[in-house]
C-alpha cells in the first residue's frame, strides 16, 4: 500500500497535537526500550514461556464471540483521516512485539508474567491518522455491549498492546480471540476482549464496568474500583 503521504500527514498532525510529555512517546518506538517497567524486550530469555495460571474467564453476556478468520475485521474509525478495516492477516503483518507483564483484576486476582505478543497501538493508529482534537479511544468488543475507553495519553503507555497471542499461542476464544487490549497499568476491565473496533473520539465515555461505579482511570493500586 502506497500511503507514505497520508501516513506522514497523520503522524505530523498527531505529534503536533500531543506535544511533549508521555504522549511524545507515541511514535518514538526507540525510546520505549530505554524505559524500565513491566516490559522486557528479551522477556522470553528471562522468564520461560509457560502457560500462565490463575485466570478467571469473564464474559458479561455468557456468550463468547466466535472468530472467523476470513470475515473478521478490526476497524479503526471515528475521528481519523482514513478509516481502516484490518483483516487478521493485515493485523499479523504489522510489526510484532512481545512482552511479559502482569495482569490484575480489580476483584483481587493476579496473573504474573503473562507472555503476550501483538502490535503496538501506534502501528495501528498511525495508518489512520487520528484527528488532532480527539483525546480518547473507544474500544468496542464483539461481545455486546462491552466497551471501554482510554485517553490517547494512557493508550500511549509503552506497554499497551493489542495482543493476539498469549503464552506463545494464538489468543484463545475464552481470552478474547483473535485480539484483545492489554494495558498492564490498569485493572482487567480495561483489557477489552474480542476487540472489533477502535474509535478515535473527543473524550472518554462511560465504559461497561464504569457505568456500575468502577473508576474511569483503573490504575492498578491507585484505583480501588468500586466508587459507591
Ligand atoms: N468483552 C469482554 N472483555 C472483558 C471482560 C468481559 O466480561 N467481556 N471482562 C474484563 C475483566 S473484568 C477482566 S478481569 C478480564 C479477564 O480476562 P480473562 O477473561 O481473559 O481472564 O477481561 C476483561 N475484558
Ligand atoms: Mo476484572
Amino acid at each position: 500500500m502506497d500511503d507514505a503521504q497520508p501516513r506522514r500527514y497523520g503522524r505530523a498532525v498527531f505529534l503536533a497535537t500531543l506535544g511533549g510529555g508521555l504522549s511524545s512517546l507515541w511514535w518514538a518506538k526507540a525510546a520505549w526500550n530505554s524505559i524500565s517497567g513491566t516490559v522486557s524486550p528479551v522477556a522470553g530469555d528471562i522468564v520461560p514461556l509457560l502457560p500462565t495460571q490463575g485466570w478467571r474467564i469473564y464474559t458479561i453476556s455468557g456468550h463468547m464471540p466466535t472468530f472467523d478468520p476470513a470475515a473478521w475485521r478490526l476497524t479503526v474509525g471515528g475521528r481519523v483521516e482514513k478509516p481502516l478495516a484490518l483483516s487478521y492477516g493485515e493485523l499479523r503483518d504489522l510489526p510484532r512485539v512481545e512482552q511479559i507483564s502482569t495482569f490484575h483484576c480489580v476483584t483481587g486476582w493476579t496473573v504474573k508474567n503473562v507472555h503476550w505478543a501483538g502490535v503496538r497501538m501506534h502501528d495501528v493508529l498511525g495508518q489512520a491518522g487520528p484527528h488532532p482534537q480527539a483525546h480518547a479511544l473507544q474500544f468496542v468488543s464483539a461481545e455486546e455491549p462491552y466497551v471501554d475507553y482510554l485517553t490517547t495519553k494512557q493508550a500511549s503507555l509503552h506497554d499497551v498492546m493489542l495482543a493476539y497471542e498469549m503464552d506463545g499461542k494464538p489468543l484463545s476464544r475464552a481470552h478474547g480471540a483473535p485480539v484483545r487490549l492489554v494495558i498492564p497499568e490498569m485493572y482487567g476491565y480495561k483489557n477489552v476482549k474480542w476487540l472489533k473496533a477502535i474509535n478515535v473520539v473527543d473524550q472518554v465515555g462511560v465504559g461497561y464496568w464504569e457505568q456500575y461505579g468502577y473508576d474511569n482511570d483503573a490504575w492498578v493500586g491507585r484505583s480501588n474500583g468500586y466508587q459507591s
